[in-house]
């Protein structure tokens, strides 16, 4: 059957990691695709997340394309985690040694796409009056991208300056002189609060619930660092795809990864201080029972709390810093100086599980206790994670279906790659996919290069429609729930983006597949060598 017509054979929605290399992936099999980026430059996260401090918790070496040999050699690093600056700079010489700027329009937001069942296209339709038909939809909209805002009242009558961590202005913002609150102590509050002290006549910072957070490691690399790092790469990526995260090297975490052999609970309390003089903040969860059992998990926490005390001088605000909920529910953050923050005298904490946030006002915020006058407010506070981004879109796939009406009961993915219902709709780092729990630019590699092989075996075997089978999707649904179960990271009292507990009315399932990124690699390996088992091809 011929193709029904069409003005592209795919659009791209997204210009992140993501959306530029399906781009590129996209011309070496010859097909036409566009890509639509609501921000006005490229990078995604790394475009829109420009506040203070923002840096990358995986190293340098491993967080970058692993598909070319050239720009892997062409590109150099400054340091071992780089900070958003940098890792823009990186995406933006990527985009351009591809070439790939002619295919791509900014400032353009996809605010619809309907299936036609007859012609099988996707009918897109953007912020800027533009109708496209395509054969083929790639959401390559991040996992991470969606802005949440807090639900807190009066949100909108603040006089002063209302900042977002991620949609920070380009031009950046000098605290000097200002009176600044921070709202969030996620990872983006984190890192920025250190770098906003320092700058601020006083910052208040209102946290709900405490952080995890460990030393960044970073550090400058030299030039003959870098040429062994580079000499290293085969064997680096080669690790990456054995490694449960996808990281050879592992960041942050680095200390992790070394076998524990006691468990906290059968530990004498001085020998449980002694691993916090040994190996400092990862002394505390470096147990054979930490992450696993809840019991442990609260002794582990515990000492952590005791290396907060070594650093924090004011109890209350050391007691208020330790977290009441497991470490692994939340993705931990990393910092540079975080609670050394809390000892400087324009400091103050406001513990919000103590004096909750009435409202905001328009000189500041009132507490249940307290009203405080502000010039400036910093929304650290997240976002509606995983399918966030395609909620906001109007999809609609066979019958009229909204994806936004799918997702509201479940976040349902075959593989994180497609939904039943949708075809030749392809998700990059979907739901159901390890993508947040590990390095995800391997994540994404690897799925762009396995929806570039689906588009590569379409053609060659001239098929027009893909479509993830219902029942495949189920098992995988139940399979991925299986592995959580009885985790620390579905434990009760965790209330994580992965299970979608920080958005008002979301569905609590935690979204990413926990099985790893060798096992994932694996099965989707598996899938395609048993002719693209558990989709229909027509
Ligand atoms: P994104 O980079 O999020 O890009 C998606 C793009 O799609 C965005 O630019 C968005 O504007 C666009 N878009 C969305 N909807 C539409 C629409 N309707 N129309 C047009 N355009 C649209 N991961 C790690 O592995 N390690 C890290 O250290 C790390 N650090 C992070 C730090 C921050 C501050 C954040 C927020 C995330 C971090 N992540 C990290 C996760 C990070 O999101 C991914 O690593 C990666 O950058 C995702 O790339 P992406 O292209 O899939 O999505
Ligand atoms: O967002 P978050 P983020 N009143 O959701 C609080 C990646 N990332 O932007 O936890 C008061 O983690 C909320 O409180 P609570 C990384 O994957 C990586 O910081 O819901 N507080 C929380 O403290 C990360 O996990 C890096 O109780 C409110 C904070 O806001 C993900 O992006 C750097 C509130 C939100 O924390 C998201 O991080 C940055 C309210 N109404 C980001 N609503 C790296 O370093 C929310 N909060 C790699």
């Amino acid at each position: 059957m011929a193709d029904a017509p069409h003005d592209l054979d795919v659009v791209v929605i997204g210009a992140g990691f993501s959306g530029l290399y399906m781009l590129h992936k996209l011309r070496e099999i010859g097909l036409s695709a566009r890509a639509y980026e609501t921000g006005t430059g490229i990078g995604g996260t790394w475009f829109w997340n420009r506040y203070p401090g923002a840096r990358c918790d995986v190293q340098s070496i491993e967080y970058s394309f692993s598909f070319s040999h050239e720009i892997e050699q062409e590109w150099d690093w400054s340091e071992l985690m780089p900070s958003q600056p940098e890792v823009e700079r990186y995406l933006n010489f990527v985009c351009d040694r591809l070439d790939l700027r002619r295919d791509i329009q900014l400032e353009t937001t996809v605010v619809s796409a309907k299936f036609d069942e007859h012609d099988s296209t996707w009918t897109v339709t953007t912020s800027t009056g533009e109708r496209v038909i395509a054969r083929f939809l790639v959401g390559a909209t991040g996992c991470l991208s969606a802005p949440l805002e807090p639900n807190i009242k009066g949100l909108h009558s603040f006089g002063g300056v209302s900042l977002y961590t991620n949609r920070f202005p380009s031009e950046g913002h000098d605290f000097s002189g200002e009176r600044v609150a921070v709202i969030g102590t996620g990872s983006s509050g984190v890192q920025s609060i250190p770098v906003i002290a320092a700058q601020a006549r006083s910052l208040h910072v209102f946290q709900r619930s405490a952080a995890y957070t460990l030393p960044s490691n970073t550090r400058p690399i030299d030039a003959q660092e870098l040429a062994e790092l580079k000499a290293a790469y085969p064997e680096i990526r080669r690790a990456q795809q054995e490694a449960l995260a996808a990281t050879a090297r592992f960041g942050a975490f680095a200390a992790l990864r070394e076998p524990a052999s006691r468990a906290i609970l059968e530990t004498p309390r001085e020998e449980q201080l002694s691993a916090l003089d040994e190996r400092g903040w990862l002394g505390a969860f470096a147990w054979t029972d930490a992450l696993v059992n809840y019991e442990a998990s609260q002794a582990a926490t515990a000492l952590y709390g005791e290396m907060i005390r070594r650093v924090v001088k004011d109890p209350a605000t050391a007691a208020s810093l330790v977290p009441d909920y497991p470490f692994g529910c939340k993705r931990p953050c990393i910092d540079v100086g975080y609670f050394e923050t809390y000892n400087r005298e324009n400091v103050t904490l406001v513990n919000l599980k103590k004096d909750p946030i009435i409202e905001i006002t328009p000189s500041g915020i009132r507490t249940e206790e307290q009203e405080f006058e502000f010039d400036v407010i910093v929304f650290a506070t997240g976002f509606d994670a995983m399918t966030g981004a395609l909620r906001r879109i109007d999809i609609r796939g066979r019958g009229g279906q909204a994806l936004a009406d799918v997702w509201a009961t479940s976040p349902a993915g075959y593989l994180g790659i497609q939904v039943a219902g949708f075809p030749n709709f392809f998700t990059v780092t979907g739901p159901g996919s390890p993508s947040v729990l590990t390095n995800m630019v391997a994540s994404i590699e690897l799925h762009v290069e396995w929806i570039a092989d689906c588009l590569a075996h379409l053609q060659a075997t001239g098929c027009r429609t893909i479509e993830a089978l219902p029942s495949a999707q189920d098992e995988w649904i139940e399979h991925g729930a299986a592995i959580v179960q009885g985790r620390l990271s579905t434990h009760e009292t965790c209330t994580s983006w992965y299970l979608g507990a920080n958005v008002p009315g979301k569905t609590r399932v935690y979204m990413p597949y926990a099985g790893g990124h060798p096992a994932y690699r694996k099965k989707v390996e598996s899938v395609v060598a048993a002719g693209y088992e558990g989709f229909a091809l027509t």
